[in-house]
């Protein structure tokens, strides 16, 4: 697969949690007597106030899965209450803010307070359990205490990250019908900030059903007040007790929402409960990153994306363990902030996505070299594939060859890691996930759904439910069954591709879908095409995803004016600002080619693959053209194809 050699565990690791043979004795329990597996874990590892009467059930058929039932517990009692007794003094979050002289230490003591306040502030604005409360801020510490003060009284957040426009937060609000919303006046990024209060009133103008709005005073610039709607996080906190009774939740209870780009269609909210995901969140913390008592954890995922629910909030402070926040950007004030940060906190497990290092790779070793990094002993990736020369840097020049990398390859929708390595267990092959996590079932399909035996290539598919599973998307069941199981009877369909070679190893090669992955972030086609379609003088658009050297994958977007129309450089600038007003900067597509007309079968279905191969410039090979209704359109194309 790769030729690059294997990385055996290191002696630094022969203590871990997990060494191969427990390894091996643990993965093939949980697949052997799943029940009493992870009955075991879910003892050992949460703390209930009763215990379940099932362990597990689930219907592939319908996608119903349910964990723990009747089991009863509170998240946020789980991430702070139950290490009040030996770790109040403990930092839970150490914060550091986007200026490099911005720090600051909370501990557990100090989040139960913060956390308690802004549950019984939210009561005191009549939020119950089951309501939805929207989170859209910046990476600061009260984004966490927003979520585990919903956790606490059993209300649903949906996190909305804040690089999102104010169109993507209106369609959140709305989608989940959200009545709550917990923003901030400004945010920080690289020195510049970030309009979220003005953001949330252009979307709010839309959502008649937000009775409140919470504003966390964060640069204390210039904004609007709606009186009666907005209320200063700090004055209704400010007066608030520091104590409150959680919620009492069935492990079943919703905990999350969080919305994801499919290949068709508006985001879609996965919806994640109580129990299973805590357990995920949790055991997988634990053991891939080999967690010990006191040390610094970092996770550079924003809390607006899964990883930052599961790595930033949940999966550390259920453990217990200290975690830090990053308000900034890893380029500022300069390319080594990262490094400073690791010395200045001491960090010991740093994970972050393969753009953010492959772009610090680009600027060269010095940024890196000039720092210890002695702190250092784990290393992780998260979001997208990571070839093996990103891999390598990594692991030689920000590992100094001694910190094991994990590869951890999951999904909004399965909560928590699936696919990765345990450092004390795992051999390491650069550029592959490596082996699945506990109860994990995976197989491979071949194009008509059957199974592939021993080495090969096809659709990564799950076989059996997992704690964390996705239990609905929020008010369309149907649209669950439909994009996860209907693909392939009786598995869960990933969406992604891979190989597995003679060692049982994964190698993730990324979507088969419509879904693009740009710097870690999943963002549907479909998505992009609407927002270019907005455009008055647009008849129509294809966008494909093209290798990008640093976003892993940049957005190529096709785009046929109306007949009269001549494109013009303003034309494709405001089709840009199209992209960034509808769904945020991430969208801005990378190249626009103005295309006369878009290669389309003669029943008018568009030919993505062979878009695809365009943009990728791999032209002698475009494959079967026989359908097309008009061959002439693809050597126009090819001809006037933006380099
Ligand atoms: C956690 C997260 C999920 C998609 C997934 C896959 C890609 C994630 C990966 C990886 C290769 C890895 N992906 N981790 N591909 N190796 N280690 O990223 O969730 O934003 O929902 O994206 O990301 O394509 O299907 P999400």
């Amino acid at each position: 697969m790769s030729e690059f050699p294997v990385h055996p565990v290191p002696a630094s690791f022969s203590d871990a949690h997990i060494d191969k043979a427990r390894y091996q004795a643990m993965y093939q329990r949980s697949i052997a007597e799943p029940d009493a597996f992870w009955g075991e874990m879910a003892e050992e590892h949460l703390s209930w106030d009763a215990l379940w009467h099932t362990v597990r059930a689930f219907d592939f058929s319908n996608g119903e899965a349910a964990w723990f039932s009747g089991g009863i517990l509170n998240a946020s009692v789980n991430c702070i209450d139950r290490h009040l007794p030996a770790r109040a003094d403990q930092t839970a979050f150490i914060w550091e803010g986007d200026d490099p002289n911005d720090s600051a230490h909370i501990s557990y003591a100090q989040l139960k307070t913060e956390v308690c306040k802004l549950a019984n502030a939210l009561r005191s604005r009549g939020v119950k359990k089951g309501d939805r409360v929207c989170i859209y801020m910046p990476m600061v510490p009260e984004a966490a205490y927003a979520m585990l003060a919903c956790a606490r009284i059993g209300a649903i957040h949906s996190v909305v990250f804040g690089g999102f426009s104010p169109e993507a937060l209106k369609d959140r609000i709305l989608d989940s019908d959200c009545q709550t919303v917990i923003t901030a006046d400004e945010g920080v990024r690289g020195g510049k900030p970030i309009p979220l209060k003005a953001n949330t009133d252009k979307a709010l103008a839309a959502c008649p059903g937000v009775h409140t709005c919470l504003v966390v005073k964060r640069t204390g610039g210039q904004i609007d007040w709606h009186s009666g709607r907005d209320q200063w996080y700090h004055e209704l906190t400010g007066v608030a007790a520091g104590d409150c009774e959680p919620e009492p939740m069935d492990a079943e209870d919703p905990l999350f929402i969080l919305y994801t780009s499919g290949s068709t269609g508006k985001p879609k909210g996965v919806l994640h409960t109580t129990g299973g995901y805590l357990l995920q969140a949790t055991m997988t913390f634990k053991y891939t990153f080999d967690y010990r008592n006191n040390e610094v954890f970092w996770c550079t995922a924003d809390v607006g994306w899964v990883t930052g629910h599961t790595y930033i909030v949940y999966g550390p402070l259920s453990n217990g363990a200290t975690s830090l926040m990053f308000e900034g950007v890893p380029t500022y004030p300069d390319a080594g902030r990262c490094w400073e940060v690791v010395d200045k906190h001491q960090v010991a497990t740093f994970y972050t996505a393969p753009t953010a290092i492959r772009a610090l790779h680009a600027v060269g070793d010095e940024p890196v070299t000039r720092s210890s990094r002695a702190s250092l002993r784990l290393l992780g990736s998260v979001g997208e594939p990571i070839n093996p020369e990103a891999w390598e840097w990594y692991y030689r020049v920000v590992g100094d060859s001694r910190c094991p990398i994990v590869d951890t390859w999951w999904q909004t929708e399965t909560g928590g890691q699936m696919i990765t390595p345990l450092p004390g267990a795992t051999d390491l092959k650069p550029g592959s996930a490596t082996l699945p996590f506990f109860g994990v079932e995976l197989a491979l399909l071949n194009e008509d759904g059957s199974e592939i035996e021993g080495p090969g290539a096809g659709y990564l598919v799950i076989k059996s439910s997992w704690p964390s599973q996705i239990r609905t998307v929020y008010g369309d069941h149907q649209r669950l069954i439909d994009t996860y199981f209907s693909h392939y009877d009786g598995y869960y369909f990933t969406g992604d591709g891979a190989t597995r070679d003679e060692d049982g190893y994964y190698w993730i090669t990324g979507r088969v879908d419509d879904v693009l992955n740009v710097s870690g972030h999943r963002m549907g086609t479909a998505e992009v095409e609407s927002a270019l379609v907005l455009h008055d003088d647009i008849a129509e658009a294809a966008v494909v995803g093209y290798p990008h050297d640093i976003k892993g994958q940049g957005i190529y977007a096709y785009v046929t004016p109306m007949a009269g129309v001549t494109p013009s450089d303003s034309l494709r600038d405001e089709l840009v600002q199209l992209c960034v007003a509808e769904i945020g900067p991430i969208a801005k597509p990378d190249v626009i080619q103005w295309a006369p007309g878009l290669p389309k079968t003669r029943s008018g279905k568009i030919m993505r693959r062979i878009l695809r191969k365009i943009a990728e410039n791999e032209l002698e090979n475009l494959g079967d053209t026989s359908t097309l209704a008009d061959p002439g359109v693809v050597q126009d194309l090819i001809d006037n194809r933006s380099s």
